[in-house]
């Protein structure tokens, strides 16, 4: 898998990606990363690459130029997809992210504080993502969100043990409460059924815990999976 990332922030992307699970993956070779500022496209001697609104507004629109360059500067692999972070975008989930895992190269494209000029969607045509409701100063922090939920479905990121299958939101329910040792703290007690070592029981706690909490916390999610359990 080959990051291509188009920002006007670029040491946003590079330190946090030298960091954890997605330090472990760059180490591993499951991914390349390769940052790429449209601020060194600009055609003009001030490297403007934003501009204030035709029909007037507040703030100010990322300009075409800059970006449709530096995009198409990016040397496309054989199975790509570019995907542009915008506030406009579907909710990212688990099922994007599986669709996304698939492809040898993804180009992202990232604004901040800012509006995109509409042409750039017209040109380059991206799968527009989202991380949420609520309203962020960039696009860098989504895009990071999604190269780490992106990597941890990689072969070789991820150990044995913390296997991606076995993840909340890839069976549709939220997790069972976790316990270490001690077995007893301020006055708070490990289950009993956690200590008796049959694991047909264990097991079965701790689906009845995760129903538990789905059903209290995430109604959404728990209607979604009793609905597809019939
Ligand atoms: C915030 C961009 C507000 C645009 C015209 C001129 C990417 C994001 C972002 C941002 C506006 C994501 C404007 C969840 C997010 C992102 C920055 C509104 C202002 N229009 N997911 N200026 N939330 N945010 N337009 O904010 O780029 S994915």
């Amino acid at each position: 898998m080959r990051f291509d990332v188009l920002t006007l922030f670029p040491e946003m992307i590079e330190q946090f990606s030298n960091f954890s699970i997605m330090k472990r993956a760059n180490e591993n070779g499951v991914f390349e990363l390769n940052v790429i500022n449209p601020r060194d496209y600009t055609e003009d001697k001030h490297k403007k690459v934003d501009d204030t609104p035709y029909g007037g507004g507040a703030g100010m629109v990322l300009m075409a130029q800059p970006y449709v360059d530096a995009y198409e500067s990016i040397d496309a692999a054989e199975n790509t997809i570019t995907i542009m972070m915008s506030p406009q975008g579907e909710p990212l989930t688990d099922k994007i992210v599986n669709e996304l895992a698939v492809f040898n190269q993804i180009i992202i494209l990232c604004g901040h504080y800012e509006g995109y000029d509409e042409r750039i969607r017209e040109i380059i045509r991206p799968r527009e993502i989202s991380v949420g409701d609520f309203v962020l100063t960039g696009g860098e922090l989504p895009a990071l969100c999604l190269m780490d939920a992106v990597s941890r479905k990689l072969d070789g990121t991820l150990g044995k043990i913390e296997s991606a299958e076995e993840d909340s939101f890839s069976n549709g329910l939220l997790e069972y409460p976790h316990y270490t040792k001690p077995r007893e703290y301020r006055g708070l007690k490990v289950p009993d059924v956690l200590l008796n070592g049959n694991h047909k029981m264990i097991d079965e706690f701790r689906y009845q815990e995760s129903l538990r909490r789905t059903k209290e916390r995430r109604p959404d999610l728990y209607e979604k999976f009793i609905r597809n359990s019939f």
